[in-house]
């Protein structure tokens, strides 16, 4: 018998934090999408594709949903909007302890307003009890008709290829929509910036990460290696020395550390020269 080929879009969506893009990334075996124990670490929708010899999916990751009103939080608001209402299935992401925030049931009535199937993954089933999981099940059934309900952990990889079996099979029979060794459509550009802000997530606290951008000024990707120049934005001068650090020892530091994801990325050794900048490129 002859199986039918899937391919279709998928959004990842919930709200911050409770491991979007760590899915991502697990699913497709490759940093894609970075990832913080801080909340808002992605800021924009990010393309990542899984595909087999039975189906492709192309996962949207979003910026976790949260109500807010500066110019950043308006953005990624419409981001995980637009993402949401073209996709053909919903995989929303839920930590029970999380579900009192008015913003997930806010999240759940975007998604209904739109078409697509939902499947709900309760997330981190790790450090929820059987019975937080079982609660948080029922209660969020009664909000909306789910396809399938099911815990997940990355953390011990629990039911995470049974997710991505259960996406699949959710998705309409259509052919690849991208090349079988394509795993995101991000460019070197983006990534390489989201990598350098991903130290700054992990390695500074409070506000500051919240305020910083990162843009890649020019790489120049040569045969034995890859030269990057990039700068790290910050919105004020006070911001600036945080940055670099005691004796330039932070810069030092995301430098360094950013070098070895790049490094992964590119397969070959690379020369990162980092800037601080003041300035907003909103
Ligand atoms: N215990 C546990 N922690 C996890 C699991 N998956 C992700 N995390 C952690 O949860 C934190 C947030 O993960 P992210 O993947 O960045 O979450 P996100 O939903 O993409 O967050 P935003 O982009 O801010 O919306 C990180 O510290 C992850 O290591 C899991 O299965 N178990
Ligand atoms: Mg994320």
């Amino acid at each position: 018998m002859n199986i039918p080929f899937r391919c279709g879009n998928v959004a990842i969506a919930g709200l911050p934090n409770v491991g979007k893009s760590t899915l991502l990334n697990c699913i497709l075996g490759r940093k894609v999408s970075i990832t913080s124990p801080k909340p808002q670490t992605t800021r924009n929708s990010i393309r990542g594709i899984k595909t087999t010899p039975a189906y492709q999916i192309i996962f949207v990751d979003t910026p976790g949903y949260h109500t807010g009103n500066s110019r950043i939080d308006k953005l990624m608001i419409h981001e995980t909007g637009a993402a949401i209402l073209s996709v053909d299935l919903v995989c929303l992401l839920a930590e029970p302890r999380k579900d009192r925030k008015s913003d997930f049931y806010l999240l759940l009535e975007k998604i209904a307003a739109g078409s697509a199937p939902v499947i709900l993954a309760l997330s981190k089933a790790d450090i929820y009890s059987r019975k937080e999981l079982l609660d948080a099940a029922d209660k969020y059934s009664e909000f909306a008709n789910f396809l399938h309900i099911i815990p997940i952990s990355v953390r011990q990889g629990l039911n995470i290829e049974k997710l991505e079996y259960l996406i699949a099979d959710a998705l309409p029979t259509a052919q690849a929509a991208y090349s079988s060794d394509q795993v995101t459509t991000q460019t070197d550009l983006f990534l390489t910036a989201e990598f350098i802000r991903e130290q700054v997530f992990l390695l500074l606290h409070k506000e500051i990460p919240y305020s910083i951008f990162v843009e890649t000024d020019n790489i120049e990707n040569t045969e034995k290696a890859v030269y990057i120049d990039a700068s790290i934005m910050v919105s004020k001068e006070s911001h600036k020395p945080i940055i670099l650090g005691k004796g330039g020892h932070m810069l030092k530091e995301i430098g360094i550390n950013a070098r070895k994801e790049l490094k992964a990325h590119f397969g070959k050794n690379v020369h990162l020269s980092l800037w601080v900048k003041v300035g907003n490129p909103l």
